[in-house]
This record gives C-alpha cells, structure tokens and sequence, in this order.
C-alpha cells in the first residue's frame, strides 16, 4: 500500500472548537488506529476475519461504554465519545461496529435498564472486553419495523422461556451474553429486554458468510429454542418498543460521527493520489478542474458533517439531544460518506477498485452502514414525522 500519511481533516479550524481533552481523545485514538488497525486491516477483510485479539487492547484503552460513568468505564463526554467513534471508523466501519454494539446496545441498555446486580456482574466485564455482547432485535421478517417481532418470552415459575429467531445480528456468534428483545405474553405483549447467556441450552448463533460488507466483523444468525433464563434476567427497568430505540439513539449517534472518519479516510486518499497521479501534459490530475470539484465537495461536505455532530454531541452533553437530531447526523454522514467513498474511487481510476487502497473496502462497509440503525429512508421518515407531526413510516 503506497505510504499515505493521514492529515486530518481540518478545513474550517473545526479543531478550534475542541477542547485539549476532546483533542487528546481523538489524537490518542488516531495514533492507536494508525499503528493497529490500518497496518492489518486490508488482510483481515480478505480474510473476513474480526482481529479478536485486539479487544483487550481497546479494552484498556476505554472504548467500551466510554460516554457511561462508574463501573470501569472511562467516563468520557459525548463528543469525546464521537472523537473515537470517528477515528475507528477511518480504521474500519466493522471496527466500529463491534465498538456501538459492545458499548451502545449491550452496555447502555444493562446500564439504563438493569437491576443494580446485572450491573456490577456485567458492565465491569464488558467495559475490560472480557465478556463480549450482542443486541438482538431484528428478525428475519422484521427489520425496518421491530415492533412486529414474533420473538416472545413466557414466564414459567421462576424462569421465562423465550422462543424465536434474530437476523443480522452483529458479534452473534463471538458474544458471550445477547441482550434479546421479545414480547412478553405474560403482559400483553409487551417488549421487554432479556440478558441471554450464550451458553445456554436452545440458543445457537449462525454467522451470516458471503458478506461483501462489513468483512471485518462478525455477523450472525440467533435462534433461540425454549432458552429458559431465570426471571432475574429480565432487565427490569425496561419496557415498550421504546426501550430499545433508546438504544439505537446511542448507537446512531456514534454512527453519525463514524461516517465522517470514513469520508476523511476517502477524501485524504484522493487527494493525496491526485497530487501524485499525473496525465496529459505531465500534470497531476489534481491540475484538473472536474477532479478538483469532486475533492471540494467531499471537503466541503466533512466540514459540514463536522459541525452538525459536534452540535448535536454538545446537546447530548447537555442532556438536550432529540432523537431527531441524532436521525439527522446518522443519515446525513453515513449518505456523505457514502457518497465521498464513490467519488474517491472514481479519483483513483482503475488503482480505486483494489485494496491497496481502502475505498473500495470504507464504500462496501458503507451500504451497511446505510442501512442497519435504521436505513437511510427510515431516518428521512423519522425527521418528516418530527418536522409535520404526520407519521409517514
Ligand atoms: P413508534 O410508535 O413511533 O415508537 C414507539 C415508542 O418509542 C418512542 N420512540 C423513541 N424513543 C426513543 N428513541 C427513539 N429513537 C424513538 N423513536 C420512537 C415513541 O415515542 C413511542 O413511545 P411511547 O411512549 O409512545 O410508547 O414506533 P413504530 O413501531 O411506529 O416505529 C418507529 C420507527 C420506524 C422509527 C422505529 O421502529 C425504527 O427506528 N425502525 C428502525 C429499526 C432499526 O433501526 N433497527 C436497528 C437494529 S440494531 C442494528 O442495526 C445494529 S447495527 C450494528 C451497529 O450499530 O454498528
Ligand atoms: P427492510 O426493513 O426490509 O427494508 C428494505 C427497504 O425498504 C429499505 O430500503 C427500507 O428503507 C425500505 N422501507 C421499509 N419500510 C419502509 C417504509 N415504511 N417506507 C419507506 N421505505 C421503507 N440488527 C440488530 O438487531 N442487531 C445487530 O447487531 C445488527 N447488525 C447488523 C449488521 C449488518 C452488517 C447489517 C447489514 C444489519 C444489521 N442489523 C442488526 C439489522 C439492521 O438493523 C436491519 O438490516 C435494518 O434495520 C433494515 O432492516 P431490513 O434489512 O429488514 O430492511
């Protein structure tokens, strides 16, 4: 791979906005993506191979349940939570994907609806990466729309029984505790969350293989046969379709500022070829007018990205971000993203499609990331219900 050193992506002195904490965060992270991931990462998505043995790395390094206080975890703010969010999505968007899901989905909702002893058992374990998790609430036939699950959980003396199958589950097979979603027949039907052991009997995780996405990281298939658990697992506080899309705001907002260390990733690796690369007249195509509006817009659209997660990263700071908001960041960024991804390829011609390079590999892991944590178009009818008050799903 040609030897591009990263420079950021600092256009409009977003780096003045930051404080030294905030910086330090994200200079740390980067010097660690730097010297970790991207040395390995082109191998691991030939391989389609999760690079395990860096969890206890980042483990010490705080990235599980990093914006969570007490309980091991690191305690950063939201914006310094995004900094990282960021940075690992330049590494690789499986990267972080494994991190949302361990940190937002299994951490945030133990930590937010659990019982003051799943929470000392679980988060201390979770936060170290030596217990890994998975979220489980899409189903074969319901993605877009989770409050149809057929999953459901029985109570039966002092244990519920739980009956059902979770598609695309991310870390499915490599999780030692899943955080299932089902409706409880026992109260009309109503989603609560469950802590399931992975070791239990009736439960079995199938990866999903042939994935030209997200290649870096597992996903699976759960299905769960009469998984009995005790009623303790029931995570107490937890209670409606509500519950779990508390989740997904955690989760869609680290997503939200993934998506532009993706497009930094694209951009700075177009831009740097195209001061290189040269045709005709023995000019860099950088000289060329078409190639510089496409570098312009992908710049223009980071510094965009940039400003609209630190704004919506302040408010979550402030405990006034709006579910909308964090829409507004998910769909816009990862669409951006996509969108440089593309533009990028173009810039390196035939050089665009191989994986000397990362594009191709950020541009493939971007159409997932476009659509799980709700798709595109979800998001797009999340904010018209926010802005007309008329539900359009
Ligand atoms: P609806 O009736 O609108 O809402 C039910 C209740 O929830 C409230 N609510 C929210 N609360 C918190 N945060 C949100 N984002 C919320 N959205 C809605 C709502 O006010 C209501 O409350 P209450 O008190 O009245 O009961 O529910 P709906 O069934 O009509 O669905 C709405 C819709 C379509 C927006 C929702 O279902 C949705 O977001 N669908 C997308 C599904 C999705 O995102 N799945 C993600 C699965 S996990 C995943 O993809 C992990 S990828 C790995 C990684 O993260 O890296
Ligand atoms: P569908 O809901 O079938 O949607 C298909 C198309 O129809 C989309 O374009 C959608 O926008 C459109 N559509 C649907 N409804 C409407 C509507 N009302 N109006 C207009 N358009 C509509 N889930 C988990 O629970 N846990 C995980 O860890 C997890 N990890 C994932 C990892 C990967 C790699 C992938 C790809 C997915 C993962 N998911 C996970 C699932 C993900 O959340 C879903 O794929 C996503 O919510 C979309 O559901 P679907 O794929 O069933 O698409």
């Amino acid at each position: 791979m040609p030897a591009f050193k990263f420079k950021g992506v600092d256009f409009a002195e977003f780096d003045s906005l930051l404080s030294e904490d905030e910086l330090l965060v994200r200079d740390n992270t980067r010097k660690w993506v730097e010297e970790k991931i991207i040395p390995i990462i082109e191998q691991c998505n030939r391989e389609g191979r999760f690079p395990r043995e860096l969890v206890p790395e980042m483990g010490s390094l705080g990235f599980f349940g990093a914006n969570l206080k007490g309980y091991g975890c690191a305690g950063m703010s939201n914006v310094e939570y995004g900094l990282v969010t960021q940075e690992l999505e330049r590494g690789d968007s499986g990267l972080r994907s494994f991190v949302s899901v361990q940190s937002a989905l299994v951490m945030y909702p133990i930590y937010a609806f659990g019982s003051d002893e799943q929470k000392n058992t679980w988060l201390p374990q979770l936060a170290k990466g030596e217990k890994l998790g998975c979220f489980g609430l899409t189903e074969p036939d319901f993605g877009s729309n989770p409050g149809g699950m057929r999953t459901r959980a029985k109570k039966d003396g002092n244990d519920y029984v739980i009956n059902g199958e979770k598609m695309w589950i991310t870390s499915g097979s490599i999780a030692d505790i899943a955080v299932v979603w089902a409706k409880v027949e026992d109260e009309d039907n109503r989603v609560r969350g469950f802590i399931v052991e992975t070791n239990r009997k009736g439960f079995k995780a199938d990866d999903v293989h042939g994935k030209w996405s997200l290649r870096a990281s597992v996903t699976s298939g759960l299905s769960l046969q009469d998984v009995r658990v005790p009623a303790t697992n029931i995570l107490p506080k937890s209670g409606g379709l509500k519950s779990p899309l508390m989740c997904l705001n955690q989760a869609r907002y680290g997503i939200g500022w993934g998506g532009i260390g993706a497009a930094m990733a694209c951009y700075d690796t177009a831009l740097q070829y195209a001061k290189l690369r040269k045709q005709f007249h023995d000019e860099p195509i950088a000289s060329h007018q078409l190639v510089q509006q496409k570098l312009v817009w992908m710049v223009t659209e980071i510094t965009k990205a940039q400003l609209l997660a630190l704004q919506v990263g302040r408010l979550k700071d402030k405990d006034k971000a709006q579910h909308q908001h964090i829409s507004m960041i998910k769909k816009n960024n990862v669409w951006m993203a996509l969108e440089c991804a593309r533009m990028a390829r173009d810039i390196l011609g035939a050089n665009g499609i191989a994986d000397d390079y990362p594009i191709m590999r950020h541009m493939m892991n971007l159409e997932s990331v476009k659509t799980y944590e709700g798709t595109h178009d979800i998001h797009t009818l999340i904010l018209g219900s926010s802005i007309t008050g008329i539900d359009a799903f």
